[in-house]
């Protein structure tokens, strides 16, 4: 028989799956809503995290990219998402990206940084895009994995072809296009995304945005 296009899924991928699935059958009940502002939500999702990497001490700069096929990137230059192995053999990146945050915001975390709670909402936006794809620069390296709907393709990898254009020795970049499926609109609107970034800049001393869309080869 033909191989189907359809997703050919293992044990792990089920129950990756398995757990994101409240998030794709009631996605309002995690960004709010699924129009034109819930889209908006989930790259304020993957800004905050960055944000609370700025406010350990550790991230200096935020790019964010509006890209021409509908996806958006966030590269900060903190120390990069932990990509070590939890005792089950799974990296502390796959949980972030696709373990939800029970309780989210009001729970503890080990990922608890003064007053931040890192990585709580990538999982969200991963169920919530078409693809995701998350590069972590340390240790030399460049770790990377994708996902499909929020399941991973294939275990945490190094590349040495990085994505992200990000020149520093220790970062995180994410890249996701939301899925269609899931909003009644997938239309970036600049002046919403650059509103966003300039109320979250105004907060925070010497951590700097930068914003482009290469929709419109526009960058501020
Ligand atoms: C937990 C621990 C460490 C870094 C982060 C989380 C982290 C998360 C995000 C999410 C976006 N950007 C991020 N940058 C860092 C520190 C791990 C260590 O070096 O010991």
């Amino acid at each position: 028989m033909a191989k189907s296009s359809a997703l050919k899924y293992d044990a792990s991928s089920i129950q990756v799956l398995e757990g994101l699935e409240p998030v794709r059958k009631r996605p309002g009940m995690y960004i709010g809503s699924t129009d034109q502002k819930g889209l908006h939500h989930l790259i304020t999702e993957i800004i905050d995290n960055s944000i609370d990497e700025a406010l350990a001490g550790y991230a200096k700069h935020i790019w964010v990219t509006l890209h021409k096929d509908g996806s958006v990137s966030v590269t900060d230059d903190g120390r990069g998402i932990p990509v070590d192995k939890h005792k089950s053999g799974v990296s502390a990146l796959e949980l972030t990206m696709t373990k939800l945050h029970a309780g989210g915001k009001f729970s503890e975390s080990a990922y608890k940084v003064s007053g931040g709670l890192h990585g709580v909402g990538a999982s969200v936006v991963n169920a919530l895009s078409d693809w995701m794809r998350v590069e972590v620069r340390r240790d030399g390296k460049t770790y990377f994995q994708e996902y499909k709907r929020g399941v991973p393709k294939a275990k945490v990898q190094t590349t040495p072809n990085p994505q992200s254009p990000l020149n520093s020795p220790t970062g995180t970049f994410s890249v996701f296009k939301p899925d269609p499926t899931m909003f009644t609109t997938v239309d970036w609107d600049y002046k919403t995304v650059e509103d966003s970034v300039r109320n979250r800049a105004y907060l925070i001393a010497g951590l700097h945005f930068y914003l482009a869309d290469e929709r419109s080869s526009t960058s501020k």
